[in-house]
Parts: C-alpha cells; structure tokens; sequence
C-alpha cells in the first residue's frame, strides 16, 4: 500500500515510520502523499485514537531530499502542493500526534515534529532549521510554530543560525516534551501513546481544536468557544464514563466516543 512509509495500527496507535533510512528519510513527494494518506486513514479509522510518527533507521528526517530541488523549482508551488496539505492534515486531525524524534530532523522534517502535538525525542535526536544554510527560509510551519513554542528572540536565533540543537538542549527550549535514552526511548513512545489512545479521544480532539483557535482569538471568542466544546464534550459516553467512574470511586475505562 505505502512505498516510502510503513504504516501500522497495534493498540488503538497509527504508527506512521518514515522508511528512506538510506536517504535520513529524506522527503519526496511521494513521501509527501503517502504522509497525507496515512493521516487521513488514522483519522477516517475509529481505532485509531493517537498516531506516532517516527523515522526508520538513524535520522527522523533530513527534509526535502535536495537531489530533487533544482534552479528550476518554483518553490511556492513546491510547498502549496506538497508541503502545506500535509502540515495542514496534521493540524486538523482531531486526534493526537505523537512525533517520535529517534534522529536528527532538519528542515520540513524538523517542521514536521513542530507541527505535532506531542514531540518525544530520544537522546540521539537533533533539530535543525537547515534551510537557512541553503539560502531558504524556514516553511512548512514552522514560521508558525517555532515563535510559539520557543518565543520570538530563540526562534529568530534557531531560524537565521540554523545550530544543531541536541536533545536535551530542545527539552530545556520547550521544543520537546521528554527525552529518553536509546535504550528506553521505543518501550517509552510506546507508553505514552498508549496512554494517550486510551483517554477520551473526543476531548482531546476539541482541546487541540480550540487551542488552536486561541491563538487569533480574544478572551470573548474563547469563552464562547469553550461552551461550545463542553456542550459537545458534555454529550459524549467519555463524560458519561469518566462521571460514573468517579462516584463509583474506580478508574475509568474510555471508548473514545
Ligand atoms: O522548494 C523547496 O526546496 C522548499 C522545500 C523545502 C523543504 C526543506 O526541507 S529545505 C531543507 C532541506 N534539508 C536540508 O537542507 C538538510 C540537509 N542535511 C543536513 O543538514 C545534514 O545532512 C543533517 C543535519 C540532516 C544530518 O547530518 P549528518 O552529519 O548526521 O549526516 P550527513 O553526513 O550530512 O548526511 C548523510 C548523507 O545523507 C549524506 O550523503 P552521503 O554523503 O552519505 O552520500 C547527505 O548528503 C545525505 N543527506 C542528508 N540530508 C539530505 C541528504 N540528501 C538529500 N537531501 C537531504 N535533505
């Protein structure tokens, strides 16, 4: 079904594995759709309720693959065609996206990991904004969410010097939410997936809707939108279940509707 990406469902988790290992998992615009489709698929499938997107082999991903790029390429069509649905699929996905960061992720691969909801590196990652060492800005996001995630004087810094930023130094910026040993890092991913595809997948999905949301809206809009949510939330058998566990003074178990 997938020629650049493995794609599998174990546990209510969609791992999606980036597989040019010999290229760092490089993108091509193959690459690119088959991202787009795994996604979709995750969310179109009602057992799916976290997705992990990870790299094969020793790099997360390096990027474009530059063998492709040429004095010929019209760069805004690039990224319209085939960057920005991708990182649009991701944001609109109403369930929760894990990237599993076991290398170095440069470029649109380093945006693809801003770009989730959830980053989770393993000791041996790095992140680097390389395009500035190409003569390119920073795209596919991550003129969006670096500021957010790091504020504006460290993503101007990250952007224009484009230093590699390990593991540990990304957890101390914000960039990353844990960092785990080689070791522990897959056992760990795991976990806190699982963990993630087991809690009431609705809410999560309307938190991510609406912190998004917060981000060019006033105090007033958000108020109103979190009505909103909570009617919707409110009407769902999570709530229903995580109420009922509560006075029956036991853990819930959620299903996700
Ligand atoms: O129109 C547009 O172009 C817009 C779209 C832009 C999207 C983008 O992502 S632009 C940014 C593209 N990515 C890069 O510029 C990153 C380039 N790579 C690197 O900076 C470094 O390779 C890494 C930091 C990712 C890893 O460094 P390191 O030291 O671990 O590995 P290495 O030795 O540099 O690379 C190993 C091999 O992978 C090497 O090939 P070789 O010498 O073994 O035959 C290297 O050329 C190749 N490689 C690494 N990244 C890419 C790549 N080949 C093609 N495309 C790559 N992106």
């Amino acid at each position: 079904m997938f020629e650049t990406i493995l794609y599998q469902v174990e546990n209510n988790v969609a791992w999606v594995t980036m597989n040019r290992p010999d290229k760092l998992n490089a993108f091509t615009e193959q690459m690119n759709k088959e991202i787009i489709k795994a996604l979709k698929s995750a969310g179109k499938d009602t057992e799916v309720r976290a997705v992990v997107l990870t790299g094969k082999g020793r790099a997360f991903c390096a990027g474009e693959d530059l063998a492709g790029v040429n004095e010929d390429t019209d760069h805004a069509e690039f990224l319209r065609k085939r960057y920005n649905p991708m990182i649009r699929e991701l944001a609109s996905l109403e369930k929760p996206v894990i990237a599993a960061v076991n290398g170095v992720a440069a470029g649109a691969g380093m945006s693809l990991a801003l770009a989730s909801d959830f980053r989770l590196a393993s000791e041996k990652a790095a992140f680097v904004e390389a395009f500035i060492h190409i003569g390119l800005v920073p795209d596919s996001g991550t003129l969006y969410y670096l500021p957010r995630l790091v504020g504006h004087a460290k993503a101007m810094e990250l952007a224009v010097f484009g230093e590699k930023v390990p593991a540990e130094k990304a957890k101390e910026l914000g960039l990353v939410n844990d960092v785990y040993s080689e070791e522990e890092f897959q056992a760990g991913v795991k976990a806190y997936a699982e963990r993630l595809a087991h809690m009431p997948t609705k809410a999560i999905g309307l938190i991510k809707r609406y912190l998004y949301k917060s981000w060019d809206h006033d105090l007033s809009d958000m108020l109103e939108y979190e009505a909103y949510a909570q009617r919707t939330a409110g009407k769902s058998d999570d709530h229903r279940e995580g109420m009922k566990a509560f006075f029956d003074k036991r853990q819930p178990s959620y299903s996700g509707k």
